[in-house]
């Protein structure tokens, strides 16, 4: 269900993200921005408050993990599903995640996807990457339903 010029799209704004200084970035931006999400990461130690969150060496990993996951999509574009079919497993029916926070995490990364692109994160780059988001978190919403 995607374009050449959609699949393009997608693996040019890809390949310049960084897996670890992204990830954390959008990790910290989660977490500060919609706090409650810090509840299912009690195993992270202290997350009190923005300081605490970015000089946090676990969260830093995590962000890299999530972005690593989110990797292997952006290469499989043509079997997102399949590739999640795991840890959506995973997120429903072990770590109990509300999806909703899928959406979440999805708007923080278009945020940091657009603060590191600047004027290149045009507006139709952005309904491209929203797009592929959207794929990400219906995939891993899939064992939910
Ligand atoms: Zn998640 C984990 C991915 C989102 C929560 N995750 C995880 C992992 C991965 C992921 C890969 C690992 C797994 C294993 O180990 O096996 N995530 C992901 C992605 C996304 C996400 C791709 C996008 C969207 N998560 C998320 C959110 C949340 C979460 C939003 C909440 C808020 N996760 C989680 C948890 C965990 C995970 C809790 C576990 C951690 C630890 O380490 O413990």
């Amino acid at each position: 269900h995607w374009t050449a010029e959609e699949k393009a799209t997608i693996t040019s704004v890809w390949e310049k993200v960084d897996l670890e200084h992204d990830g954390h970035d959008a990790l910290c931006r989660l977490f500060i921005t919609y706090p409650w999400t810090q509840r299912y990461f009690s195993s992270f130690g202290n997350v009190s408050n923005e300081t605490a969150i970015v000089g946090n060496s676990k969260v830093q990993a995590h962000g890299k993990t999530v972005l690593g996951a989110i990797d292997k999509a952006a290469h499989n574009l043509d079997n997102i599903k399949a590739t999640f079919r795991d840890l959506s497993d995973i997120h429903a029916n072990k770590l109990h995640v509300d999806p909703e926070n899928f959406r979440r995490f999805g708007e923080v990364l278009v945020i940091v996807l657009a603060t590191k692109l600047g004027l290149a994160f045009t507006p139709s780059v952005q309904g491209v990457i929203e797009k592929f988001i959207a794929v990400v978190v219906d995939a891993l919403s899939h064992s939910y339903y």
